[in-house]
C-alpha cells in the first residue's frame, strides 16, 4: 500500500521544515535493524570508522561509534535508504524524487554525549535547493535518552555561521548560536517512526542521561531533485532505484548568517564567511 501524506502533514512540513510520520516501518522491522547494526558494530570495524573504536574506553561513543555510508557495502542499508515508503513520502513532500547520498547509524548508548545544534546543509552543500534527512527511531527516543531536537521554522533561515560547541555535551565541536528564547522542540518517537527534515533546519540532540537505554537511529541523507552539485564526501549520489546519478562537487564554505539586533528583534544578516567544514559529514 502506498504511503499517503495528508494535505495537513504537507502543510506542517512546509511551515515548520520537519514532519514525523508514525510507523513508516513496523516494530518488527525496527527490531531487525536494531539487531543488525548492533551485531555489526560489536563484531568489527568498517570503512567510515574515522574516530576509531576502543571497547575499553570510558567514552560510550568510543565503544559504539556511529557508522557512516553503510549502504556502500551493506545490502540491508542500501535497501532501507531507497525503501519505497521513504521515497513515496519524500516525493510527496518535495514534489519530485530525491537522490540518496548518505546513510548513518547512531547508537548513542547510556551516558553518551549528543550532537550540538547544526544545519545539515553546512556539510552537504546541495545546490540548487537543499538536502533532506529521513531519521528513523529504532529505539524509543525521548528527552531522557537524547531524542532529536529541532527548531521549528528554521528551514527558512540561510546557513548560519558556526561557533565552538560544548564538547562535554556534544561529540561534534561546532554549533550555531540561537537568540535567547528560541523554541527548541524535542521530537519524541517510537521505533519505526521517521522524522523528515529540511537541510536548513537547526537540529541536534542532548546527551543520553539514562543508565540503561540506547538511543539508536538510522539516518538517510538525500538531496532534492533539482540539486546539480553536492559536497565531495557524498558522491556517488544514487537515484531511488539504486542507480548512480552524476552530480558536480560543491566547493564548500561561503557566506553565512549572523544574528543582529534590529529594533529589539534578532534578525539574520548574511555578513559572515564560513571556511570549508573540517569534518566532512554529519
Ligand atoms: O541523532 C542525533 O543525535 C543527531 C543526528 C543528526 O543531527 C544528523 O543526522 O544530522
Amino acid at each position: 500500500m502506498a504511503m499517503e501524506i495528508t494535505a495537513q502533514q504537507k502543510r506542517f512540513f512546509e511551515d515548520n521544515g520537519y514532519l514525523v510520520v508514525k510507523a513508516v516501518f513496523t516494530p518488527e522491522e525496527a527490531a531487525f535493524y536494531r539487531g543488525h547494526y548492533t551485531h555489526m558494530r560489536e563484531a568489527g570495524t568498517y570503512p567510515g570508522d574515522y574516530s576509531g573504536i576502543d571497547i575499553t574506553s570510558n567514552d560510550p561513543l568510543k565503544r559504539y561509534p556511529r557508522m557512516i555510508h553503510m549502504h556502500r557495502w551493506d545490502e540491508a542499508s542500501l535497501r532501507w535508504a531507497i525503501d519505497r515508503r521513504l521515497n513515496e513520502i519524500m516525493t510527496a513532500l518535495l514534489g519530485a524524487e530525491p537522490y540518496m547520498v548518505q546513510t548513518m547509524i547512531y547508537f548513542k548508548p547510556p551516558h553518551a554525549r549528543g550532537q550540538a545544534l547544526h544545519q545539515d546543509q553546512y556539510y552537504l552543500r546541495a545546490q540548487p535547493g537543499t538536502c533532506i534527512a529521513a531519521w528513523m527511531a529504532i529505539d524509543r527516543c525521548d528527552e531522557a535518552n537524547g531524542c532529536l531536537q529541532v527548531v521549528p521554522g528554521s528551514h527558512a533561515w540561510p546557513l548560519l555561521c558556526t561557533v565552538k560547541a560544548d564538547t562535554t555535551r556534544s561529540f561534534t565541536d561546532v554549533t550555531v548560536p540561537l537568540p535567547e528564547g528560541t523554541a527548541v522542540q524535542p521530537v519524541i518517537m517510537d521505533p519505526g517512526d521517521v522524522l523528515f527534515f529540511n537541510g536548513q533546519v537547526v537540529h541536534g540532540s542532548l546527551p543520553n542521561t539514562t543508565d540503561d537505554r540506547f538511543r539508536r537511529s538510522l539516518i538517510g541523507h538525500y538531496v532534492q531533485a533539482e540539486a546539480r552539485q553536492v559536497a565531495h564526501y557524498y558522491h556517488p549520489a544514487l537515484r531511488m532505484d539504486g542507480r548512480p546519478v552524476e552530480l558536480a562537487e560543491s566547493p564548500g564554505g561561503g557566506a553565512c548568517g549572523v544574528w543582529v539586533d534590529q529594533d529589539g528583534t534578532p534578525v539574520i544578516e548574511l555578513s559572515g564567511v564560513e571556511g570549508k567544514p573540517i569534518k566532512a559529514s554529519e
